[in-house]
């Protein structure tokens, strides 16, 4: 129902995206999209190239006056460093002052991407693989968000893990931990590991090193039975996990659980079955049926069983090191140790804003299945035609 493209180089005068399916008459500006981009930039950890850009979109299509038209929307983010890369990145010519890259970095795209491409300058292949292009990603996910919040289902985002410290005290309201996280420069939820996460951030950074982490996306206020078991790729639980690891340097993604549920018998992981007449909830297309807890993180049989949906995301640490890693040069085939070059030394708060993004999305899409409509009117009125069904359960 929805889709979107994204292009644009690292370097390149503009990155972009163009989302497809959106209905009409829904509420959308610029700024709707740029508190996204802006929480994207920031936390502790990201390095020079961040002081260069501030991401702003520019919306060309799909919206007037304040609302969607139903067609293509398209969005420009203008890449301030392009000033700097002009010769580089030229479109018609290359200078002779600019080098070719011929030194795959280990842990990046540069040389699995070169032989395939067979390109040799493999500036060819790490403009395009370089994390720039998420800033695309979250601008369409602040699109999607949008549409969701029309009826109410929230997409939010927190880290639980940097290089292996742990958030621990977390409080149980996702509404609770979502505050404390916008407020962190890491979007930690638990202050006292948040401390222990920026030591260990400025002790990789001294040695010239790098690190990974977790982040959790939580999907608040879903309706049961977004997604479907009836075939694979209609799955909620596959689609999630694809848009994550989509997600350039994220290398895991579990729901729920996941994988703590291997080590524990079956007794101690499905969530037991509630039926409350009166319940609240059955006005929020969830029926009377509820969990005391929620160990399916909200997906059972690739549906949605109207718990909120919890999946997690393991990023590694990022490639470029000023620690120089073993490689060989591509042309001389001589064996060389990386220079140090401008990074980020961590990036999970980044990555826990494109995670919500790219989830959005995928909600927003599976939602677009379940419930149509070409305008917002249309939509309202089929998911309250369910809502009316569900009320009834
Ligand atoms: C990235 C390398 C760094 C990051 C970049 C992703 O950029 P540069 O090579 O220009 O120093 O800052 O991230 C972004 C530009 C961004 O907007 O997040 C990489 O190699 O993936």
């Amino acid at each position: 129902m929805l889709r979107y493209l994204t292009s644009g180089e690292s370097h390149g005068k503009l990155i972009n995206a163009i989302l497809e399916g959106i209905p009409s008459g829904l509420e959308l500006s610029e700024d709707d999209i740029n508190v996204d981009l802006r929480r994207r930039q920031i936390g502790y950890g990201r390095g020079g190239r961040m002081k260069i850009e501030r991401d702003e979109v520019e919306v060309t299509s799909g919206v007037r006056f304040g609302k969607t038209i139903g067609s293509p929307i398209s969005m420009i983010i203008r890449n301030r460093d392009w000033e700097n890369w002009k010769n580089e990145m030229s479109l018609i010519m290359r200078s002779e002052k600019v080098n070719m890259v011929t030194r795959p970095r280990p842990g990046h795209a540069d040389l699995a991407g070169g032989i395939k491409y067979q390109e040799m300058d493999l500036r060819n292949i790490l403009e395009r693989s370089s994390a720039r292009e998420t800033a695309c990603r979250v601008a369409v996910g602040a699109a999607a968000k949008k549409l969701l919040s029309e009826f109410k289902i929230r997409v939010v985002s927190h880290v639980v893990n940097i290089g292996g410290v742990w958030a621990k005290n977390l409080p149980r309201n996702p509404n609770s931990i979502f505050h404390l996280a916008e407020k962190s420069e890491l979007r930690c939820a638990d202050a006292e590991a948040q401390e222990k996460m920026k030591n260990l951030i400025n002790s990789a950074k001294s040695k010239g090193d790098s690190l990974g982490g977790i982040f959790e996306i939580i999907i608040m206020d879903p309706p049961v039975g977004l997604g479907s078991h009836a075939h694979w790729d209609r799955k909620l639980d596959g689609r999630l996990a694809q848009a994550l690891m989509s997600i350039q340097a994220i290398k895991g993604v579990e729901v729920g659980v996941g994988f703590r549920s291997a080590d524990l018998f079956g007794s101690e992981v499905h969530d037991e079955i509630y039926y409350k007449r009166t319940r609240w909830d059955r006005l929020k297309a969830k029926g009377g049926f509820y969990r005391k807890t929620n160990n399916a993180g909200g997906i059972e049989g690739g549906i949605s069983n109207g718990e909120d949906i919890i999946i997690r995301a393991a990023m590694k640490p990022i490639p470029t090191l000023a620690v120089p890693l073993r490689s060989v040069d591509i042309v001389t085939k001589k064996p060389f140790k990386a220079s140090v070059e401008r990074s980020d030394i961590c990036a999970v708060p980044s990555a826990a804003v494109i995670g919500e993004a790219v989830v959005a999305y995928e909600i927003a899409n599976v939602f677009m299945e379940k419930f149509g409509g070409d305008s917002i009117e249309e939509l309202r009125r089929n998911f309250s035609g369910y809502k009316n069904f569900m009320s009834k359960l």
